[in-house]
């Protein structure tokens, strides 16, 4: 048997064996998030957990807020294994509803800030949330109309939980109840909360992590990246993704007693100022942000010399421009090579220059477990390129409520296959190569090819539509969707309207649109992606 059952549903968990081993190496310690804070509060209680803003809460206030809120969310009828989608931006209210949740045992479904009506339509639907966490207005969009249609179409949606002006939804603010109330706490290898997949299919994953393995992968990433009560993290990347959640993000450095410091944009006229302020230790960035930062740095108009490390990840950076970072920028640069279901890699810190540069890093545990292979699933020679497979005490069993396609993407003895192509170095580091999942890396964010294939074929002058991959200079990738018409081509701008108002995220329309007749086949007849994409570097592309 290759999985077990959690106490949740649909969320595949590890085989006893498993489970038993990784408790017994230590890495599952039978803590849940709840408790963590605070015992953190008990140890550090004056220290300032977190900066958002103008505000400041040592561990103790955020200790005790999260307590208030819990009993506020239990006021309401949120009870636990109920599921909560949690769209906030960089904001303290975001780590005070998540804690609050955790206490209860409700779970959280981290939506993104760009994230619209067909992706937070979906989650609330698909999970069946009882209700939806966001905030008034952010980045010029009022998340309370977004709300409005969502609620309509989702029955089980019984609350919209709005920080700021919550016009005819619950404020968030009234929910802090005078004192704490008794709660039952969840169970270590309960399901924490949801993360979401960058998917390759036609609509987004849902990822089941628990307390026991997500607070392993927190707790040993802050040890590898050496982070202690002095440390202070800048939280610049949106707050619900995984790398600065969890890698150690600022969950990580709630485990090891540090600061977090909020930044509501990742760009350096709010950044840099931040890290000066702030004494800034620690912070993590996608690849094009950190070419930002490195343009920027050479004003030096900002102290940013309390910096020691900058972490780089979710899609590939370049050797050249790790190379760059020390010069710049005066921290060691550590690239991650991570993903939602599981496995991080880090170089580490005392790594030499040139494993720091050349490779993504190596994996957290001793027990990750990771296997590269052929098309037909055989181990390639050490320094072959291959695809990614990975078992290990923090990379999931399967997907939430998707049996059909987690038997496709995990093997019969539960390996998740990544869909990413590496090989491995003689010192056991990884190079990602490549990427065999049907997805376009759009600068760390990830855009699966057939969710935007779907909307674009319900478009009634679409005959036929392909995503892909076009390079990018600045974001690495960006998207191209070749659309055969039905007949005479409609505009290209009507098109990307068309996906706008179906509520389509920002960062998945088509960067280009290139309509065409017919779509170049694979020898048995499918339509051919990477032929597509080589049109798109021909000099004699259509424009
Ligand atoms: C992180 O997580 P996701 O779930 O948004 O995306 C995972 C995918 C990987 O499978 C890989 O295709 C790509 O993003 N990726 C990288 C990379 N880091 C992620 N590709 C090349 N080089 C890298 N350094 O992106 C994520 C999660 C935790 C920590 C860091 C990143």
């Amino acid at each position: 048997m290759s999985q077990g059952d959690s106490r949740l549903p649909g969320c595949p968990t590890w085989p006893q064996d498993y489970a038993e081993r990784y408790r017994r190496a230590g890495y599952w310690k039978g803590e849940t998030f709840g408790r963590m804070l605070r015992e953190r509060a008990e140890r550090h209680g004056d220290h300032t957990a977190l900066v958002s803003g103008k505000e400041r809460w040592t561990y103790r206030e955020l200790d005790a807020r999260v307590d208030r809120l819990a009993a506020g969310l239990k006021g309401l009828g949120i009870q636990p294994q109920d599921r909560v989608v949690v769209q906030l931006p960089n904001i303290g209210a975001f780590h005070e509803v998540c804690f609050a949740l955790f206490r209860l045992g409700a779970l959280p479904v981290f939506a993104l800030p760009a994230h619209r009506a067909s992706e937070i339509g979906y989650f609330c639907e698909f999970t069946e949330a009882v209700a939806y966490v966001i905030a008034d207005r952010h980045g010029g969009f009022d998340y309370r109309n977004l709300a409005t249609s969502v609620q309509a179409k989702t029955p089980s949606l019984r609350h919209v939980i709005v920080v700021g002006d919550a016009g005819p939804f619950t404020s968030l603010e009234g929910l802090y109840a005078d004192s704490p109330v008794e709660l039952t706490e969840p169970r270590p290898d309960d399901v924490a909360f949801f993360q979401l997949s960058g998917g390759s299919t036609g609509v987004p994953k849902l990822i089941p992590r628990t307390h026991d393995d997500y607070l392993y992968s927190l707790r040993a990433s802050a040890e590898i990246c050496q982070l202690d009560a002095s440390s202070v993290y800048l939280c610049a990347l949106p707050a619900a993704h995984n790398f600065p959640m969890s890698s150690p993000g600022v969950f990580g450095t709630f485990y090891a007693g540090g600061t977090s410091v909020l930044a509501l944009h990742p760009s350096p006229d709010v950044a840099f100022p931040l890290i000066e302020k702030e004494k800034v230790t620690i912070t993590a960035l996608v690849p094009p942000l950190a070419m930002v930062w490195l343009d920027a740095a050479k004003a030096r108009r900002h102290d940013l010399s309390s910096l020691r490390v900058l972490q780089v990840g979710g899609a590939k950076f370049s050797a050249e421009a790790a190379a760059r970072v020390k010069p710049a920028l005066g921290c060691t640069v550590q690239q991650v090579f991570g993903m939602a279901e599981g496995l991080v890699n880090y170089t580490r810190l005392d790594d030499s220059e040139d494993l720091i540069v050349n490779t993504q890093g190596r994996p957290i545990s001793a027990d990750d477990e990771v296997r590269i292979v052929d098309e037909d699933g055989q181990d390639v020679a050490t320094g072959e390129t291959g695809h990614l497979l990975t078992r290990g005490p923090y990379t999931i069993r399967g997907y939430y409520k998707a049996e059909a396609h987690n038997a496709r993407a995990f093997t019969s003895d539960g390996f998740y296959c990544t869909g990413d192509l590496v090989r491995m170095t003689a010192d056991g580091y990884l190079v990602v190569e490549g990427r065999a999942k049907d997805q376009i890396n759009r600068g760390g964010d990830k855009v699966a090819a057939e969710e935007v294939e779907n909307h674009l074929l319900a478009h009634p002058e679409v005959h036929d539509a392909a995503v892909v991959s076009m390079p990018d200079a600045f974001l690495g990738e960006r998207t191209c969707a070749f659309v055969i018409p039905r007949g005479t081509p409609p505009a290209a701008t009507s098109l990307t309207a068309f996906l706008r108002e179906r509520g389509l995220a920002a960062f998945k329309i088509p960067d280009r649109v290139e309509f065409v007749e017919t779509f170049p086949k694979t020898g048995v007849g499918k339509v051919s992606k990477k032929a597509l994409r080589e049109t798109l570097s021909r000099p004699t592309a259509p424009r």
